[in-house]
């Protein structure tokens, strides 16, 4: 598993981190495979087309590259995965026996982090891996935070603004289309100045893991979008399937039974607005627009409903 799974896990913990080995000869990726082996995962492969495919398919944490292949040689393989979103930012280690001054500047000039010299110092090698891979898991963790909501724990309204418009271009290709859920809590100033602010904290935590529990497909995801705001983004659904997530939204939410005294059911319940991205001709202010529209509805309704 990649290492910028493991991002809940706040400790430095390297051992699952997977490295590919490509060179075309087994048994360079054998002695390599004996240095690293015990610390780290090893997939190898002796190609450069290999390599290629392995990262669009599950993206290393590292590359250790040869750079004279038969076929796709280092350098072209690793300007080809510098090009792609998918796999540009896997850090790359040129492994060389080539010492010329303009080999080096090669492999710099293709975009490897750094190259080690074969044969292998054993030292050099296990060193420079574990520095590039506690480089790769900083920068992961500090990517990561830009689109986390610091109170919650759920994504911010940066990460929804720029998924959707992924979703939008999705949405083109395909020509199928994603629900968008809008929902605010009820009353919620009044349950403030009721309860305080510190159990106005809490409650928007517990709101934010139903939300994020009732999510049932690896796509779906729910974002704060402000104060009490929050948005559900449901890609390749209909709004029957939508409003099945709504319903069983706000069942849960009663389910948790959070007392609030000062609204008509007494305990904190939220208004849901759902619209698609082509009801809204895929424009992006509009979908946010017209899923808040419905939303408004629900309001002037009574509160703790759904409109589409
Ligand atoms: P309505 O049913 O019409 O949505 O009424 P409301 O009171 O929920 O709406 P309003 O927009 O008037 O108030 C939203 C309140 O949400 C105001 C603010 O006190 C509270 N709020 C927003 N962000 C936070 C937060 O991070 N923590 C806490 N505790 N409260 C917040
Ligand atoms: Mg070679
Ligand atoms: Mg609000
Ligand atoms: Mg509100």
């Amino acid at each position: 598993m990649p290492i910028n799974l493991l991002l809940d896990n706040a400790e430095l913990d390297l051992s699952r981190a997977q490295i590919l080995v490509v060179d075309d000869k087994p048994v360079h990726i054998q002695t390599i495979y004996n240095l690293l082996s015990d610390d780290y995962e090893i997939l190898a492969t002796t190609s450069g087309e290999d390599a290629i495919d392995l990262c669009y398919d599950t993206p290393p944490d590292l590359i250790l590259l040869d750079v004279i292949m038969p076929g796709l040689s280092g350098l072209e393989t690793c300007r080809i995965l510098k090009q792609n979103e998918g796999t540009r930012r896997i850090p790359i280690i040129f492994l060389t026996s080539v010492m010329e001054q303009e080999d080096e500047t090669a492999c710099w000039e293709n975009g490897g982090i750094d190259f080690i010299t074969k044969p292998v110092n054993p030292i050099t090698l296990k060193n420079r891996v574990k520095a590039h891979l506690t480089l790769k898991y900083q920068t992961d963790i500090l990517a990561n935070m830009a689109y986390i909501d610091g109170l919650t724990g759920i994504y911010n309204r940066r990460y929804f603004d720029e998924h959707l418009i992924k979703e939008i271009e999705h949405i083109n290709r395909t020509h199928t289309d994603s629900a968008l859920l809008i929902m605010d809590i009820d009353h919620f100033k009044q349950y403030n100045d009721t309860y305080g602010h510190i159990a106005g904290d809490k409650a928007l935590k517990i709101v934010a893991n139903i939300l994020k529990s009732a999510l049932k497909r690896p796509t779906d995801f729910v974002a704060r979008y402000g104060g009490e705001e929050f948005v559900i983004l449901l890609p390749e659904t209909y709004l029957d399937g939508a409003f099945y997530v709504a319903k069983r939204i706000q069942e849960n939410i009663k389910l948790a039974n959070i007392e609030h005294i000062k609204s008509k059911e007494k305990v904190l319940s939220l208004s849901i607005g759902i619209s698609t991205i082509a009801q809204s001709n895929k424009a992006e202010m509009n979908i946010i627009k017209h899923a808040d529209s419905f939303l408004y509805q629900s309001k002037i309704a009574g509160r703790n409903r759904i409109s589409m």
